[in-house]
Parts: structure tokens; sequence; C-alpha cells
């Protein structure tokens, strides 16, 4: 992957960059317009199969449901990310090559941390989730709302994307899953020796992070302001679906959506080429 701007260069050397004012007030409206509907009257917990899902995350201390639909019930997030994400993100990178850089869907979620209690989301890395080799993806993340340091914005280590991959923990506790052997993320990143960034933002900014990169949103700590943001991951190099021997259930990472499996190359209708 290449750079072709001066964000995409912030992009390889940090980890992470903002581009902003370069989301559509059109686009945006409709995806949240659609959200609020979505969020009061969607039902089903199971995932949609052989079709990119879209997962409600209501991150909401002793919450344990996350509901799913496809993008045919939500054809406005698809037109955000087809017509402005996609274009945005081959603005500033490319592939090897010089062609236009490979985006294929992985995975899209809406975070909502509403008022008082959403809650801290500790420090992760994305790729550390998905048994994928190679493994690299880059994230984009677009608030339906301008986000405050107190309503739980985005904080990243700069530079931590050049390290191996850490441990998974549950994104509540800090607990790492089980039968994990890798290093755990350590609590205060800026202790040892890393700069931090925080990622205040206005509605029409776009957060673009890499994979490896570490992150951890705050409480939304403000009695009124909500705070719900689209994320879109996409794999951007052909990847084969290589669970580790000692991962407990990575084997069964994708079994819900499709049955790829290991050692297969990482394709299928649920993870489209976009
Ligand atoms: O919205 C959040 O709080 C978490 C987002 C996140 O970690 C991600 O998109 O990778």
């Amino acid at each position: 992957m290449l750079a072709t701007s001066k964000l995409g260069q912030e992009y390889l050397d940090d980890g992470v960059t903002l581009i902003e004012n370069c989301i559509n007030s059109t686009l945006i409206g409709q995806t949240s317009t659609k959200y609020d509907y979505l969020d009061r009257t969607l039902t089903c917990q199971e995932t949609p199969r052989d079709k990119p899902r879209i997962a409600f995350w209501l991150h909401v201390k002793g919450n344990k449901v996350t509901r799913f639909c496809g993008y045919d019930e939500y054809p406005e997030a698809w037109d955000l990310m087809i017509q402005n994400v996609v274009p945005v993100i081959r603005e500033h990178f490319t592939n090897d090559d010089g062609t236009p850089l490979r985006l294929q869907l992985l995975e899209t979620i809406v975070f909502n941390k509403p008022p008082e209690v959403g809650a801290l989301l500790q420090w992760h890395q994305d790729a550390s989730y998905y048994p994928l080799k190679p493994n690299n993806q880059v994230a984009v993340w677009i608030p339906f709302e301008a986000v405050t340091k107190d309503s739980g914005a985005l904080v990243y280590a700069k530079k931590t994307h050049k390290g191996e991959l850490r441990a998974t923990v549950d994104l509540y506790s800090n607990e790492a899953f089980s039968n994990e052997s890798r290093a755990l993320i350590p609590v205060d990143p800026e202790s040892e020796g890393y700069e931090l960034r925080l990622m205040e933002m206005n509605q029409h900014d776009m957060i673009l992070h890499d994979g490896y990169v570490w992150h951890y949103s705050g409480p939304n700590v403000t009695l009124d302001k909500q705070r719900r943001g689209l994320s879109l991951r996409f794999v951007v190099e052909e990847a084969v679906f290589a669970p580790r021997p000692d991962g407990l259930n990575e084997a069964q990472a994708f079994d819900a959506q499709s049955n790829i499996k290991p050692g297969d190359i990482f394709q299928g209708s649920a993870f489209p080429m976009v």
C-alpha cells in the first residue's frame, strides 16, 4: 500500500490519520437517520449468512446483546461507503504497483455509547481479532455527530502499528481471552514512551487507522451528547484464513457468516470487493 498524499503518509508513519471535512452531509445524514429507525426496530441477534453484515453494538456495561442486519436493510450505509468512503480512501493510497487500492469489506459495526452510560472500550488492536495472513487491514471510523473527549473520543498510541500482534481481550474488562499466549497491550502505553493522539472530531470527518495500531475510546460522561460511530474495516491484500493452532475458537471465526475453512483464501459474498 503506497501513500499518495501527506495524510496518507501520516497514516503510514503513525498508524492513524484524520481526514477532515470529507464526508458528504446528505449521505451521512441519511445514514444517521436510518440508524435511529433501525436502532428502535431491529431485533435480529443472528448474523446474516453469505452477505456482509452490520453489527449494532451498544457499548454499555452489562450489555451482552449485539443486533445484526444486512446492507439490504441499510442501503444508506452502503451508499455512504461506495459513493464517499471508498473514493476518499483511494485519494490517499494505491496498491504497491500504483493501481487503485484493493478494498475487501471485512466488517461493519455501529458503535453506540449513549450519554452517561456509554462505557470505556479498552485498548485493543483490530487485527488480533481476525486470524488472517497477511493481516493488512484499514479501518474507517465516521461519527454521526461531533465527538469530544467527554463523549468518548478514540485515542491512539501512535506508531504502535509497527509491532507484533498482541493479545485479544474482553473490551469491557480488559481480561485476556482464554488460551492467549500473546503479550497484553500495556495499561498505559504513554508511560512506556508512546505518544497518544486524541481524536476529537466533527461530523464530516473520518478517521483511518491501521489494523495493528493500539487504540481505545473513553466513556461518554456527558449528560446529553449522543456518540455513534460507523466503523468499516477493509482487507487490503489477498489473505488466507489462518487460525493459530492454540487460538481457542479462532477456527470458528467466520462460521456464522460463510463456510470458509482454515487454509482457504479469504473470500466470498460476505466479504465483497468494493
Ligand atoms: O467506537 C468505538 O468506541 C470503538 C471503535 C473501534 O475500536 C474501531 O472502530 O476499531
